[in-house]
């Protein structure tokens, strides 16, 4: 029996997990929740995850919440190299890794990117943004100075959990950049090349992986 995987459109959290399960070679059962409609919120997902959060994971009896732990758990189902690494070492720096982009990088892009995608754009808006733009670029900065390296994040021949724990975030930010409200201000983030082309490239190996088109989140297509 194939896992369920509940998550939601855009939640740079799901995006992790599907990108895990893409790379693992997990079969799974696609439960894709609307936000707009408070699916998450709804008796039938709270039954699962009480807490209303996506991604879940159902594994028979067995319910994993929280992205990085789910992905722990697709890598213990899959095939391929391992995301979380083969040796002891390799996990420790891989969930360094992770730790990093949880506490850092999230909280950068969510600086920038929330005042344009929530607020009402306003006068504060560009102030907001123009605020938190130093410590996003700082985060960008160090993660193509760590692509100076090697073409993944925590280094070694293939993806691991670290480089898609990041990767949405980045999509994110982007996506946050060509928006209304950014027009007037210079995120530096699109084309992401032009000041990260570590990063772009990076991007893009991770584009170019099978089924990445399968966590691609829906409504991003319709603009
Ligand atoms: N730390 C969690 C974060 C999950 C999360 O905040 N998901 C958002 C979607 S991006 C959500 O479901 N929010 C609904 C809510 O907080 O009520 C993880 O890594 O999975």
């Amino acid at each position: 029996m194939s896992v369920e995987i509940y998550w939601g459109s855009g939640s740079p959290y799901a995006w992790r997990v599907l990108l895990a399960a893409a790379a693992r070679h997990v079969p799974y059962e696609s439960r894709l929740l609307s936000f707009s409609a408070k699916e998450h919120k709804a008796p039938a997902f709270l039954a699962v995850n009480p807490r209303g959060k996506v991604p879940a994971l159902k594994d028979g009896d067995r319910v994993v919440t929280e992205s990085l732990a789910i992905m722990h758990h697709l890598d213990g189902l899959g095939s391929g190299p391992a995301l979380f690494g083969a040796s002891h070492a390799e996990r420790t720096h891989i969930l360094e890794w992770c730790s990093r982009i949880v506490s850092d990088l999230e909280e950068a892009v969510y600086g920038v990117a929330r005042p344009l995608m929530f607020a009402k754009p306003d006068a504060d808006t560009a102030g907001k943004v123009e605020a938190a733009l130093p410590a996003l670029h700082a985060e960008l900065a160090g993660l193509e100075t760590a692509l100076a390296q090697g073409d993944w994040l925590a280094g070694g021949p293939a993806p691991s959990a670290a480089d898609f724990a990041a990767f949405p975030f980045l999509k994110y930010v982007e996506r946050a950049a060509g928006k209304e409200a950014a027009r007037a201000i210079d995120l530096g983030v699109r084309p992401l090349a032009a000041r990260y082309p570590r990063l772009a490239a990076w991007q893009a190996r991770i584009e170019a992986m099978p089924g990445y088109e399968r966590t691609y989140p829906p409504h991003w297509r319709e603009g």
